[in-house]
């Protein structure tokens, strides 16, 4: 028997994924548009701005049960108006599944929210390990000057499920006020 190498890289520094099965994407500003508070600051952006890349690791088929992904995701340094760039945010389609999210670099905040609204913010940053239960919805806020690179690890049958934040987003947002992240009240845009 012969001693394989390694199918997937992973950099432990940057949370880079390379080789087999691996795939990334890019959430661009025109795709998220409505997840920013300020409407116009956020219509009038160039829709090509990339707010975030995701990577990801994918042996299983996305809904086989008992699989896991692991992903890196990278929120670029930026704002709409005053709120920091972010990622849309999910449920888990499945809701009783749990994710690990870990920081790797620059600063930022996890924003999570049970089925009933109630938020909590934790700081996120490189050594941090979150644990997030099912039935919480996720949602990561870069408030660094820097990219914010989490990774991540789910099951390969968890799914998204985008709508219900669509419909009544996080009952929290995080602004920039006298150059400080900021935690308001407040789904609503302006
Ligand atoms: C992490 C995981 C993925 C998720 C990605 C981006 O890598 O939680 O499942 O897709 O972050 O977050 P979102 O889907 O909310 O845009
Ligand atoms: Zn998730």
């Amino acid at each position: 028997m012969e001693i394989l190498a390694p199918e997937t890289a992973y950099d432990l520094c940057t949370g880079r994924l390379d080789g087999e099965n691996v795939s990334y994407g890019k959430k661009r500003l025109a795709e998220i548009r409505s997840i920013f508070r300020d409407r116009h600051a956020a219509d009038s952006g160039d829709g090509d701005t990339v707010v975030y890349e995701v990577g990801m690791h994918a042996e299983v088929p996305e809904g086989t049960c008992g699989g896991l992904f692991f992903g890196t995701s990278i929120i670029h340094p930026g704002m709409v108006g005053d709120e920091y760039y972010m990622t849309k945010g999910h449920f888990h389609a499945r809701r009783e599944t749990a994710e690990y999210y870990f920081g790797i670099s620059g600063s930022g905040i996890l924003l999570l929210m049970s089925e009933d609204g109630k938020c909590s913010a934790h700081r996120m940053e490189k050594g941090a390990l979150c644990y997030i239960g099912g039935h919480i919805a996720h949602r990561l806020v870069n408030t660094g000057d820097d990219d914010l690179v989490v990774g991540a690890c789910w099951l390969s049958d968890a799914g998204h499920d985008y709508g219900s934040i669509a419909e009544s987003g996080f009952p929290v947002r995080v602004v920039c006020r006298d150059g400080k992240p900021t935690l308001i009240p407040g789904a609503d845009a302006l």
